[in-house]
């Protein structure tokens, strides 16, 4: 990829439908605000503001047989998947402005459409403290931002698993989970029977930042569709406060820097989600600006200079 002549379409997802706590649906236009429009075209892109989706309000109700507001979900993801689609079709890396991480379902199902229609390999990095792999059974809350890797895998309700037609969308060896500390009990067993490749805190400690990411790109080649998945609760709360939900001992600042440029390095980057930023939570909008410094290392911003 190129920088000159990438061009990218931004997708507002202003909503919380598939969180935990309110004010993911701020997102959207925390990222506006804290210049992600100026900072690509800084780096010499040619940017398409899209505007927002629309989709239902969020009507805050408990569960219902394993999940909340699933009609709902099942909506913004539609709406998401046919968001993307048009700007892959129309020639245009998709920047998902979320909105919680539910949207990665319709997200992805869209890029791995695309990718069997164009006979690309899609290689996904999910960027996050979670591994998002629940179960209506498994669930501890009914939130479906915990679930859309276990539907992406065809583990799930019909409507989201099926939300293009076909199911699975993704097979386990398509993903890369990196910075994972929080799995639920339940979850962890699943995470095993499939055996899903998880680059955890502990394995990041043990091996360090550089060979995780080393690992995760291998195999990464000229045919590869590039796919990240910004959960921005991936990185460390002293740095990112602005997330519903916070998990101590995530990635540092150079950490996810390293992360940004080497996955900038492969050229290979096709899609991106930055989802799960909270502006209720935040601090003078530090976390979205924060998400636009790392998003214009993925970009390229550094590599360049070397
Ligand atoms: N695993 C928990 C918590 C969670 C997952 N993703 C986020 N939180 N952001 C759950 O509710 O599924
Ligand atoms: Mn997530
Ligand atoms: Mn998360």
């Amino acid at each position: 990829m190129s920088a000159r002549e990438t061009r990218v379409a931004l997708i507002g997802a202003p909503t919380d439908i598939g969180a935990g706590h309110r004010g993911a649906s701020m997102g959207p236009e925390a990222l506006r605000v804290a210049g992600i429009v100026q900072a690509l075209r800084a780096r010499g892109l040619d940017v398409f503001d899209t505007g927002n989706i629309g989709g239902p309000l969020n009507p805050w109700l408990p569960p219902v047989d394993g999940y909340r507001h699933l009609d709902e979900v099942v909506a913004w993801n539609r709406a998401t998947m046919d968001a993307v689609g048009a700007a892959l079709a129309s020639d245009r890396l998709p920047i998902l402005l979320g909105g919680d991480h539910s949207l990665g379902l319709g997200s992805i199902t869209a890029v791995a459409r695309h990718c069997r229609q164009n006979g690309r390999t899609l290689r996904v990095l999910w960027l996050d403290a979670h591994a998002d792999f629940n179960t209506s059974e498994l669930t501890p809350s009914g939130n479906v931002h915990g679930m859309p890797v276990a539907c992406l895998f065809g583990i799930g309700p019909r409507a989201l698993t099926h939300l293009s037609g076909e199911a699975p969308m993704l097979l386990p060896d398509q993903i890369r989970q990196i910075g994972v500390r929080s799995v639920d009990e339940g979850e962890r067993r699943l995470v095993r029977e499939v055996g899903l490749d998880i680059y955890d805190m502990r394995y990041i400690d043990e091996i360090g930042i550089r060979q995780v990411m080393t690992q995760a790109l291998y195999g990464v080649d000229e045919d590869t569709h590039l796919h990240v998945s910004f959960d921005v609760d991936f990185l460390d709360p002293a740095i990112a406060p602005g997330v519903g939900t916070t998990v101590s001992g995530g990635p540092n600042y150079r950490e996810a820097q390293l992360v940004m440029e080497m996955i900038a390095d492969s050229g290979r980057l096709g899609s991106l989600d930055i989802v799960e930023l909270n502006p209720a939570f935040d601090l003078h909008n530090k976390t979205a600006q924060l998400a636009v410094d790392l998003v214009e290392s993925l970009f390229g911003k550094s590599t360049l200079m070397r």
